[in-house]
């Protein structure tokens, strides 16, 4: 499927560059659920030329939009190169999430087709689910593809046209989708993979953070393909045993995941090195800071550096890294090479280089920053000024250039690498009659986690199973990542004297 006629389209430089390379009998991607199998570059790419062909005969596009729910695995892989290959563009969202959120962004996306399942029993089906908009099952589409033709013409484009788009919790609840474009996943590796990781053909990835996530994006597809070498994909989260199981197999060294997720490794496998680790090379970890002493544990379990960066979905990856020639542990490390950052104040001016130690709002401006939201000129306008993005994220400058972050400066909560609007969780909670006035906060936790916690103004008593109550409730209306895990019973929420709740009371537990 090389197409030297396109090479601005990913899909199709991406098949050329693997074509040159010689990496077509080389292994791109190490599928670990329903039995465990591998896939070369050259496979991928002429699975991809032929999922081209089933898409566009579902009507798909240059400029289309295709929504993916799809957990990690070929599937999803060549499902993207394929809505790439033919100038459309991959919405990509997870699989996980309840109806009514898939509904919204089908319907915001204004996704031509719909790529989901498989389905467990237990999950709903399809029906309503994405907002009747026409559907295409992954097991269809994977029996479908290997005979189709290949597409071998890929559509041209240039790098800022838009390839991918993938959706970031709004302060009001209503997520946001976020358009990436043709030209930025060779610069994620070109300034990450390449310069501060130094992937080499030789590589193998294993990234606990999913594919459809900014991450876990960069990290086990753009990298790997980019790179000659290889990623395992599995399609639900790793649990500890899982990940000690699939780096000794595909002996893997680039092991990227988030504090909670190390935290749980270490407590599985307690101190000091062990053998099964001993492929590792590095180990990077993003998503939220690395409680004091954790990151030394992970390095010495790994016997490994680890090296913490930050990014957004905004920024398509990371914006702020260490690296193996710099690593500043506590720190998100330095810009990454490319990207600017500044610390501002609120009102969003610049504070003097000469302020160290002064807390400020970092923003960002880079190659890859987003031009926009999805149908949100308002929310565009507002963290886009002048090429440089308002992350909402603090952060104070050390002597040498690298910034400690100090947590979110919006109403945004991040949990376990991702944010959650606490007006959306506080939402569905003030829909149960015993409960007068809620708040929703993510609390670290003794061992220095954030975790989600309902403060609730209960009406009259508190009844015995009533926080078992909450909790079910936010269970059945809310993805996962969002149910709190404890109810407090409080008689009042802080607020000020015009009514407004002081979150950052509510987020310190003490009021
Ligand atoms: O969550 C982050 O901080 C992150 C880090 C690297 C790449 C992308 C993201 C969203």
């Amino acid at each position: 499927p090389a197409d030297a006629g396109a090479p601005g389209n990913l899909a199709a430089h991406l098949a050329a560059l693997a074509e040159r390379r010689g990496w077509s009998d080389r292994a791109a991607f190490h599928q670990s659920h329903q039995g465990h199998r591998s896939w070369t570059h050259g496979e991928v790419h002429e699975l991809a030329a032929r999922t081209a062909t089933v898409l566009a005969r579902h009507g798909v596009g240059p400029g289309d939009r295709v929504l993916l729910a799809l957990p990690d695995g070929i599937t999803w892989v060549t499902a993207f190169l394929a809505a790439a290959r033919l100038g459309a563009v991959a919405v990509l969202v997870n699989p996980e999430l309840p109806p009514a959120d898939h509904a919204f962004m089908a319907e915001d996306a204004e996704a031509v087709l719909c790529v989901t399942g498989p389905w467990t029993e237990e999950s709903e089906g399809d029906e309503g689910r994405f907002a009747g908009r026409p559907l295409l099952g992954a097991d269809q589409l994977a029996a479908l593809a290997p005979t189709a033709e290949p597409t071998t013409t890929a559509h041209p484009v240039d790098a800022h046209t838009p390839l991918y788009v993938q959706y970031t919790s709004g302060t009001t609840g209503r997520p946001k989708g976020v358009v990436h474009c043709h030209g930025d996943p060779k610069t994620y590796h070109d300034l990450i993979g390449r310069r501060l990781l130094r992937i080499t053909e030789d590589d193998v990835t294993l990234s606990v953070s999913k594919l459809y996530f900014a991450y876990g994006f960069g990290n086990a597809f753009v990298f790997p393909l980019f790179s000659g070498s290889s990623a395992v994909l599995v399609d639900r989260r790793p649990t500890p045993a899982a990940v000690d199981e699939l780096v000794a197999r595909h002996r893997v060294t680039l092991l990227y995941s988030v504090p909670s997720a190390y935290a749980a490794l270490v407590a599985d496998r307690g101190n000091g090195h062990q053998a099964c680790f001993a492929s590792v090379r590095a180990a990077v970890s993003a998503g939220e800071g690395l409680p004091d002493g954790l990151g030394q544990q992970v390095g010495e379990l790994l016997g490994a550096p680890v090296l913490e960066q930050i990014g957004s979905t905004e920024a398509g990856h990371a914006f702020c890294a260490n690296s193996l020639d710099h690593n500043h542990p506590g720190t998100v490390g330095h810009p990454v090479p490319g990207f600017e950052v500044e610390l501002r104040d609120r009102a969003g001016l610049r504070l003097p280089d000469a302020d160290e130690g002064t807390e400020g709002e970092l923003w960002v401006r880079g190659p890859t920053v987003t031009s926009g939201y999805l149908n949100r000129p308002e929310e565009t306008a507002r963290s886009l000024v002048g090429g440089w993005l308002a992350t909402r994220d603090r952060a104070v400058r050390e002597p040498d250039g690298t910034y400690r972050h100090l947590g979110r400066a919006d109403d945004l909560e991040m949990v376990g690498g991702i944010t959650v609007s606490p007006l959306e969780v506080e939402a569905v909670l003030h829909t149960h009659p015993a409960v007068k006035e809620v708040a929703v906060a993510a609390l670290t936790d003794e061992r220095g986690f954030s975790r989600l916690r309902a403060f609730v103004v209960p009406v009259g008593p508190v009844r015995a199973g009533l926080e078992t109550e909450l909790i079910g409730l936010a269970h059945a209306r809310l993805a996962a990542f969002k149910v709190p895990r404890s109810v407090s019973f409080v008689p009042s929420l802080p607020r000020t004297p015009t009514g407004k709740l002081r979150r950052h009371l509510v987020r310190r537990g003490a009021w």
